[in-house]
């Protein structure tokens, strides 16, 4: 049997929501870690696979489909039992789909992707205070999408959840801890994500891999509420 091959590395967000949605469907798969420092994702043959050479990209049989969105959307729509995780009826199904479009163009490309361009290109060592205030604009948005339900997209987890815990635990454990005090929902959130089980090894290892590498480059900002960040989101503290 021919069982689907994920591409990519677990310190990328959207990588991370495929693992997420994977485990949530128990699809059994191959995971190919590709490292990207070394340019393996521009080698010739997965330039052929996908020429916007990003990861996740995912390998089933014939098809090769990438961008994270697409991929968990297919990955439910072909695989799972039951459409509780990308609701088929139409309203619901465009609450997920806008959460989703909100995770790739203000949380990823629209903040995460600038903050990294700061610090990784133009050497910033310190978060810019332009690019905070955006983030802490996402955060208070996503409070207010969690204002009436426990998820992102209503009563029950869907790939929604997913695609945003993946970004906004890499922002909160690397540019901006949420606080709990300013963002209650986000926060709770957050920690009812975190105890998923397999969390730790679908979504929180790579989280710290990347968030370690980030804070390293603003030394300034390691300070007690990171460090804070990280306890809580180890222990599941907020729980509800
Ligand atoms: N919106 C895309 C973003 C994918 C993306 O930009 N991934 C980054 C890693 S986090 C990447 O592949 N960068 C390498 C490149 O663009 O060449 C998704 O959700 O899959």
């Amino acid at each position: 049997m021919v069982i689907p091959i994920l591409y990519g590395t677990e310190s990328s967000p959207p990588v991370r929501a495929v693992l997420l949605t994977l485990r949530a469907l128990q699809l059994e798969h191959e995971f190919r870690p590709l490292d990207m420092l070394a340019g393996e994702h521009l080698e010739p043959e997965m330039l052929r696979k996908n020429p916007q050479h990003t990861v996740p990209m995912l390998e089933d049989g014939e098809a090769c489909i990438w961008d994270s969105h697409a991929i968990i959307g297919y990955l439910v729509n072909k695989y799972a039992m039951s459409d509780e995780l990308y609701p088929k009826d139409p309203l619901q199904r465009a609450v997920v789909d806008q959460r989703l479009h909100f995770e790739t163009g203000v949380l990823f490309h629209g903040i995460f992707k600038q903050l990294q361009r700061a610090i990784f290109k133009e050497g910033a060592t310190e978060v810019p205070k332009d690019r905070l205030a955006e983030l802490r604009d996402a955060y208070a948005l996503l409070e207010q999408f969690l204002a009436e339900n426990p998820y992102l997209a209503g009563p029950r987890l869907t790939i929604a959840d997913f695609s945003i815990v993946a970004t906004v635990s890499t922002l909160h454990l690397s540019y901006c801890p949420v606080d709990g005090s300013k963002y209650p929902k986000l926060s709770a959130w957050l920690a009812r994500l975190s105890a998923l089980p397999f969390y730790e090894e679908d979504n929180l290892r790579g989280a710290r891999e990347l968030a370690d590498r980030i804070r390293a480059k603003l030394p300034k900002q390691f300070d007690k509420l990171w460090q804070k960040a990280f306890e809580d989101i180890k222990s599941g503290a907020g729980k509800q």
